[in-house]
């Protein structure tokens, strides 16, 4: 049988991937499809291809009849509505694991940025602040920082090895214990309270909406760093962006968005600010990775195995 793929995300894949795919079945991208093409594409597709945070919807299960397996670029499924897939008796995959390093290193590149200015020592020399005599204001040492890292997964735990190279005091707030040296919390408030630095690792979820809310950062205190490699819509943006107005919190390192890809200019030009693009897994080494994982499920789709990499409580073969 030939199988009909769709892509069905904006964001970029990798050429391999997309190659690849196309020696697997029928490919096409939803962006070049007119509407009637769009119209066949919703009867005959069977395997998605979505990436991180792509809404798949009761809606968009409606529209694809046929479809039978969701292929994740990306661990987080935020975007997919699981339980339908599930009654459904949809496949869905994801790539867990092997972007653990890249995500932890981006989180603790944002720590250290904003700690240490880096952002703004660069425009300091641009500007020739330095060559004027102008001194910057000293940073922040990581040497002994408490860093709470909310949620202790398979991203976080890098993040947490990561940090004891830089001889932090490193907890973590999660729902069960784990089998780790570090403090541990049932707390989120309790260890915003406790820590210089938060850290959000956690997936996005209807129960942690908005969880870094005004009372989380005002606990976060006038000296707290605020840094979020996990899912936008974890944080309240306007309540961020009061707490920097207000000088609530010391500063805040950002890869990942509420509204993506738009960024609300009240976070532009701050020198307490470090924003970065999504990037967190976004080198060439990990992203060929998460494409081999991505087909390595496909194939076993294909094969009518059991998925290598599946959505926790979705179906096997
Ligand atoms: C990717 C991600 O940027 O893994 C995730 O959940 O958000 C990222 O690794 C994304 O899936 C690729 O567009």
């Amino acid at each position: 049988m030939t199988y009909h793929i769709l892509k069905y995300t904006d964001s970029s894949l990798p050429d391999y991937l997309i190659n690849e795919v196309k020696k697997r079945g029928e490919y096409s991208e939803k962006k070049d499809l007119n509407a009637d093409e769009l119209k066949k594409a919703y009867e005959k597709t069977d395997i998605l291809l979505v990436s991180g945070g792509t809404k798949i919807t009761k809606e968009v299960y409606e529209k694809f009849k046929n479809v039978k397996m969701i292929a994740d670029f990306g661990v987080g499924y935020d975007g997919i509505d699981v339980n339908e897939a599930i009654k459904r008796n949809i496949f869905i995959s994801h790539t867990p694991n092997v972007l653990n390093d890249d995500v932890a290193n981006t989180a603790v590149a944002l720590l250290i940025n904003v700690t240490r200015q880096m952002i703004e020592a660069h425009k300091f020399i641009e500007r020739k602040d330095w060559e004027k005599g102008s001194v910057m204001p000293l940073g922040v040492s990581l040497t002994g920082l408490k860093v709470g890292i909310a949620g202790l997964g398979r991203i976080g735990k890098a993040i947490a090895a990561r940090l004891e190279a830089f001889k932090c005091d490193i907890a973590y707030f999660a729902h069960s214990k784990k089998d780790v040296s570090y403090k541990f919390f049932t707390s989120l408030k309790d260890m915003t309270s406790w820590c210089d630095a938060l850290i959000i690792a956690m997936p996005s979820t209807k129960e942690t909406f908005h969880c870094i809310n005004e009372e989380i950062l005002e606990k976060l205190g006038p000296d707290g760093f605020l840094v979020n490699i996990a899912r936008g819509a974890l944080v309240d943006t306007d309540a961020l962006i009061k707490a920097l107005d207000n000088k609530t919190i010391a500063g805040a390192g950002l890869d990942v968005f509420e509204h993506e890809p738009t960024v609300p200019q009240a976070l532009f030009n701050r020198p307490n600010v470090v924003l970065t693009p999504h990037i967190g897994s976004a080198t060439t080494y990990t992203r060929m990775e998460m494409a081999k994982l991505v087909l390595a499920n496909i194939d076993a789709f294909i094969a009518g195995k059991n998925l290598v990499t599946k959505v926790p409580g979705t179906r096997d073969a």
